[in-house]
């Protein structure tokens, strides 16, 4: 049987992380980049590389724009949240009936904007704990093993071409329980994220404002129990202070995202839980005021926060 294309919608960190291995594994993908100037960069550039284990692979992987005419059945989105709907929205028409859409963005929020504006398709909600980044243009390092959760709102059954992740070596796992997945990393990094911002800190540091996130905790429990998320509640501040523990050398993709001046996700993160608490009725002091807080830092510093 023919192996059907995958559109990989974003040549960023996780999305070059992507294509690179289906492409390795030599299931046919085409990059998707934003206009023609990418594209001739990207030709200039001869492929994608992928850096894993202190190896470095290139592979030539066709890539076209936003406006080609050709059809999309299966469509990965690999761009940052803020950026999703319109990118979709630019691509929608290309869509055949019945397409699968696989969202890796991280928060809530764009993934059901997205999924709202796709009713002919099917949308797979990804939760990813894969790391990676980009050390030149079109070049990715793979940084940290991980795996892809996946599932859809609907609950409907795992599509058989996850075949294709195993033959291309991406880890995943299907569950029936994305949404619990996604409202469980949304709140951990809200307890870890911007902490580390507002103190300047690598997560292992917040050891020593343990007290701050042990309130964060207990607040986070009663939000995500309020807006009918008990699940992703269950034992958080363990998982937290085990997050902080495991990664206390690393900074936050957050503190990253800052420091490399770049728009982070805020909107989709503690953006999306104040405004989700609000509406169950749910105070929320200590977030609403973190949320403040970042909003002030990063005006400060001039960067967006939105
Ligand atoms: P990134 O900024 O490296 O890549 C996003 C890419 O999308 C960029 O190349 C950008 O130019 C492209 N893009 C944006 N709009 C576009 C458009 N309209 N048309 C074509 N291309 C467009 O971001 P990333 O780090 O790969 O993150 C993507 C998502 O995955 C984020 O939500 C992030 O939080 C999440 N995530 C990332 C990692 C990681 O390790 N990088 C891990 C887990 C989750
Ligand atoms: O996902 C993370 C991030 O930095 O975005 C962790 C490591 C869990 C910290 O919140």
């Amino acid at each position: 049987m023919k192996a059907s294309l995958w559109h990989v919608l974003g040549a960023g960190s996780l999305g070059s992380l992507w294509a690179t291995r289906l492409a390795r594994a030599g299931l046919p993908v085409r990059l998707i980049l934003r206009n023609e100037a990418r594209l001739k960069a990207y030709n200039a550039k001869g492929g994608l590389t992928l850096s894993e284990q202190g190896q470095r692979q290139s592979l030539d992987i066709p890539a076209q724009t936003l406006d080609d005419p050709q059809p999309i059945a299966r469509l990965l989105v690999a761009c940052k949240a803020y950026d999703a709907e319109r990118a979709v929205t630019s691509i929608a028409s290309r869509l055949v009936p019945g397409a699968e859409v696989l969202l890796l963005q991280n928060g809530l929020g764009s993934q059901q904007a997205v999924a709202a504006l796709l009713p002919q398709a099917r949308c797979i909600f990804v939760s990813s704990t894969e790391g990676a980044f980009r050390d030149e243009d079109f070049s990715v390092v793979f940084a940290g093993q991980g795996t892809n959760w996946m599932g859809d709102a609907q609950q409907r059954p795992a599509p058989a071409w996850l075949y294709d992740l195993v033959l291309a070596g991406i880890p995943h796992q299907w569950t029936a329980d994305i949404l619990d997945r996604l409202w469980r990393k949304l709140a951990l990094n809200c307890a870890i994220n911007p902490l580390t911002v507002l103190h300047g800190c690598r997560n292992g540091e917040l050891q020593a404002h343990a007290d701050e996130v042990t309130a964060l905790c207990d607040e986070l429990v009663t939000v995500l129990e309020r807006c009918g998320q008990p699940q992703a509640a269950v034992g958080l501040h363990e998982e937290v202070n085990r997050v902080i523990e495991a990664t206390a050398a690393n900074y936050s993709s957050m503190y990253q995202d800052v420091v490399q001046r770049r728009r982070t996700e805020i909107s989709y993160l503690l953006g999306y839980l104040c405004i989700a608490a609000a509406r169950h009725g749910c105070q929320a002091p200590l977030l609403n005021r973190l949320r403040e807080q970042l909003i002030e830092h990063l005006k400060a510093k001039g960067l967006p926060s939105d």
